[in-house]
């Protein structure tokens, strides 16, 4: 495929990250980072998502008869499969080379994508970590969330308890009313990060990194484009729970046990052997 570039529009470029980001990474398991993209790259791609999103998004109850979970978000997976734009985008080696360097891991692979689009009055993202569903061999996931405008403290920004991804006391639980009312307990022994993202900024955050997002009290959408990436050593382990299971035959298809994750959907993105 030949890439034009337009001027500022660039998901190819080297963000250069400090030997103190990285350990800060190192330490903490997540991390924001201002002026990743800029304005012009994020509104370049942001049609697209936004359109795709829209157009795929099989959340159309009413907010008040929805459960918690859908209240949160529309979501919608793997969006780079759906067009050749946003998959441009998924497959730019600026926010994987990030990603790679964060993690300490010679290259990566992309796990999926979702787009994590929080409508106007939407409810809370409740507390979880991520990698409960996946079932990969190591802790060397991560995700990048790529807010499509600036969010607001009252729009739902990301937010992280600093620490919690030591806790393995939660692991074995999903998000649900029940998980929630446990681990907000738990929470309130940890720092909580939340504040608001410029646009451009972006956050990473590793798979057992306990999070949350506010409810969005605004009358705007806050569209929301997410990469998950894993160490392109990762391998598949076998499922632990349903939904394990169900991100295998989603995820990883045609993969098995103990192999390498390198199916059709698991690119390498970056890697230092490229
Ligand atoms: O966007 C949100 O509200 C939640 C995002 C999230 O849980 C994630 O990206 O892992």
């Amino acid at each position: 495929m030949s890439k034009t570039i337009k001027k500022n529009i660039d998901i190819d470029s080297h963000y250069q990250l400090t030997q103190e980001q990285i350990s800060f990474y190192q330490e903490n398991e997540f991390i924001k980072l201002k002026n990743v993209l800029s304005p012009e790259t994020l509104a370049h791609y942001r049609q697209i998502i936004w359109d795709k999103t829209l157009a795929l998004n099989t959340n159309t109850l009413a907010m008040e008869e929805r459960s918690t979970y859908d209240k949160a978000f529309i979501q919608v997976i793997n969006l780079w499969q759906e067009n050749d734009r946003v998959k441009e985008f998924v497959l730019g080696k600026t926010l994987a080379r990030i990603a790679s360097e964060l993690m300490q891991v010679s290259g990566v692979r992309l796990y999926h994508d979702q787009a994590l689009f929080k409508e106007a009055s939407g409810g809370f993202t409740p507390w979880h970590a991520d990698q409960q569903y996946w079932p990969l061999s190591s802790h060397k996931t991560i995700t990048a969330w790529i807010p499509l405008q600036a969010v607001s403290l009252d729009m739902g920004p990301l937010s992280f308890a600093a620490g919690s991804q030591h806790d393995q006391t939660y692991r074995d639980l999903a998000i649900s009313d029940d998980s929630e009312m446990v681990i907000q307990k738990a929470m309130n022994d940890y720092p909580i990060e939340c504040a608001a993202f410029d646009i451009g900024e972006i956050s990473f955050h590793s798979g057992w990194m306990y999070h949350r997002a506010p409810a969005n009290k605004t009358n705007e959408t806050r569209g929301v484009m997410t990469i998950i990436y894993m160490d392109e050593a990762m391998k598949l382990k076998e499922p632990e729970n349903p939904n394990q299971e169900n991100d295998r035959r989603c995820f990883l298809p045609g993969i098995e046990v103990g192999q390498i994750a390198n199916s059709p959907l698991n690119p390498i993105i970056y890697s230092q052997a490229f």
